[in-house]
């Protein structure tokens, strides 16, 4: 078992701890993204420094590039990728679902085309947990139907009944390993339905994992809409166990999540918002690209000490930029990943210290924004 113990509590907020093979984890966490058995342009060594204490991968991606034949031969991710942390794999459902041509759902699982070339496949429960487990992941997630939004209330029932079938067959497959060292993660569905969140939760639950992530949510909704469903589902998870909010998001919805109570997170944002020149600061997020950089000799943000803040000015971050350097992408995702990270942990220590409230207010006085 991954033995979540919950540390801390302010108010919802809660600071917890679990353990996996390739060591323990301290929550809130935010987990970079690393599609493609990489953090894009950060080498291992460089998220540590950052501060990461785990990465997420693809399953869709690694299944069908280089393949499970390759990374088997590296005995998994870990020693394929030089990162010897923590590894939680996404189980490619909304991977196929974004990116794979000519997908099929049916009760088996998703029949698709590769987008790389156009090869058939299918992805059924059994065969994602095969995948993931021969990556050797630290945590890996159930296959579940993540919905397109708007949808309606018929297909959202539809969708979170086989995603409740298919957690079931997910955790036979799981269990039936033997000697199996990845913790295995359900996932809630229910589209923009409150009840229907609430059953998936029920059915979620009751079928029993380590862990619950909550998945459908970040796909094009309003912002309140997403906030009301989280808000309604996470109190139905079990407070002994890890909550992982799927696929967001900005550094005010990490705060506001972590204050109902969500406990890790992913996104791309930090990473892919580097590339495209979006830098995130304790005031709010600048564009390199702006003029006003030009001839500016400070750091991105007086507040960090990341390799990139310690060393560099705007002024060059920004001529990098300009003359489309490799360096720039490098040491902006360097930056990005560093915030991040950091706006976790911080809240992590004002958790434990019961001062989250205050955190809070004081996150938002620095951007110059009302509380919502
Ligand atoms: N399901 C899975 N992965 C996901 C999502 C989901 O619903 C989302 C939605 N934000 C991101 N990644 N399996
Ligand atoms: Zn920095």
């Amino acid at each position: 078992m991954l033995d979540f113990n919950l540390i801390a509590q302010s108010g919802a907020a809660r600071a917890g701890e679990f353990s996996t093979a390739h060591g323990n984890i301290k929550t809130p966490v935010f987990m970079p993204v690393g599609t493609q058995a990489t953090v894009k342009a950060l080498t291992p060594e460089e998220l540590e420094a950052a501060g990461a204490q785990i990465i997420l991968s693809n399953t869709y991606h690694l299944y069908l590039r280089p393949g499970t034949d390759i990374i088997g031969r590296f005995d998994g991710l870990h020693r394929f990728m030089h990162w010897d942390r923590p590894i939680l794999t996404d189980s490619g459902g909304f991977q196929v679902f974004s990116l794979a041509k000519l997908r099929k759902l049916t009760e088996k699982g998703y029949r698709f085309q590769s987008h790389i070339d156009g090869s058939k496949h299918m992805l059924s429960p059994e065969t994602s947990i095969k995948v993931q487990i021969a990556l050797n992941s630290d945590i890996i997630m159930c296959l579940d139907q993540c919905l397109e939004h708007p949808a309606t209330r018929e297909q959202a029932v539809a969708a979170l009944e086989l995603t409740s079938r298919w957690a079931r067959r997910c955790k036979t497959f799981w269990e039936d390993r033997t000697g199996r060292r990845n913790h295995l993660f359900g996932i809630v569905q229910g589209g923009m339905f409150a009840d229907l969140r609430q059953r998936s939760a029920e059915e979620i639950t009751a079928i029993d994992f380590p862990g619950y992530a909550i998945g459908g949510l970040s796909v094009g909704e309003p912002k309140e809409l997403m906030m009301e469903m989280a808000a309604h589902t996470l109190p139905l998870l079990p407070a002994d166990r890890p909550r992982y909010i799927m696929g967001v998001g900005t550094p005010e919805d990490l705060v506001e999540l972590v204050g109902l109570g969500a406990d890790m997170f992913d996104c791309v944002m930090p990473t892919r918002n580097a590339r495209n020149g979006q830098l995130f600061t304790e005031q709010g997020t600048i564009n390199i690209c702006n003029a006003r950089f030009r001839d500016d000799t400070g750091p991105v943000d007086p507040a960090c000490d990341c390799y990139t803040c310690r060393h560099y000015s705007l002024a060059y971050l920004r001529h990098l930029y300009m003359a489309r350097e490799i360096l720039a992408y490098r040491l902006n995702t360097i930056h990005n990943v560093h915030y991040y990270v950091n706006l976790v942990k911080a809240m992590r220590e004002a958790i434990m210290a019961g001062t989250f409230k205050a955190f809070k207010d004081a996150f938002y006085a620095k951007r110059g924004k009302i509380e919502p």
